[in-house]
């Protein structure tokens, strides 16, 4: 059993999303953003920088979204979240995990948390720097998907392609939204028509950006 800490359309989303396509038993803990939960002193005892997702993996708290996602894909083979080790598309996987969260995952942190960067709101040149910077990456997933897609690994559903669809659903208000791009609009589509989409639109009860 699995007890994931999560807030609606935030990071949490892969992880939640993994353990509904596994299929593995989950209890779900809302952290209450309006309520500031995330900075209780309870909540910090389970996630020291006051983030979400935390997942209880047997009585331990872990966090990181993309470092979760690699756990329960390690822990669930059957579920083929992962290409098995020494397999040709495993170090595809590794690095495109690497690519999504170290290219996207900082920059939509400071893009929708102008406070970690010290005001309420980025000065006009901060907010084009980051967008620029989001749609770079973008543009080289699309040119990857559009050579060797629909999925991030090829002809096959993996795991990574849930880290993408996270990433992917943030841009949804932006100048340039993901469904811009041809590759990543076919891609969109494909991972949106998965049960798991749907089941995670109910139960967090989201409905901007559903198909
Ligand atoms: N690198 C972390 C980022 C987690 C993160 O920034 N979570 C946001 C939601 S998307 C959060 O908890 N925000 C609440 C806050 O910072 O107060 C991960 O991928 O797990």
């Amino acid at each position: 059993m699995y007890t994931l800490y999560y807030s609606p359309g935030t990071a949490s989303m892969v992880v939640h999303l993994a353990l509904l396509e596994i299929g593995a038993p989950h209890r779900l803990e809302l952290v209450d953003f309006a309520k500031d939960q995330q900075h209780g002193t309870e909540y910090l005892r389970l996630n020291p920088r006051g983030q979400v997702p935390t997942l209880v993996i047997d009585g331990k708290p872990y966090f990181e979204s993309a470092a979760l996602l690699m756990n329960l894909a390690e822990r669930h083979p059957d579920a083929k979240l992962a290409p098995p080790p020494g397999s040709p598309l495993r170090p595809d996987w590794y690095q495109w995990i690497a690519f999504l969260t170290s290219s996207l995952g900082p920059v939509y942190r400071s893009w929708f948390y102008p406070q970690d960067l010290g005001s309420p709101e980025h000065p006009p040149f901060v907010r084009e720097a980051l967008r620029q910077k989001i749609e770079a990456s973008w543009s080289v997933v699309d040119a990857h998907l559009a050579a060797r897609g629909p999925y991030m690994l090829g002809a096959e559903f993996s795991g990574v392609d849930l880290l993408a669809l996270m990433y992917m659903r943030w841009s949804r208000n932006m100048l340039k939204p993901v469904t811009a791009w041809p590759a990543l609009r076919r891609l969109a589509d494909l991972l949106r028509a998965r049960p798991s989409w749907k089941r995670l639109y109910e139960v967090e009860g989201l409905t901007e950006w559903a198909s």
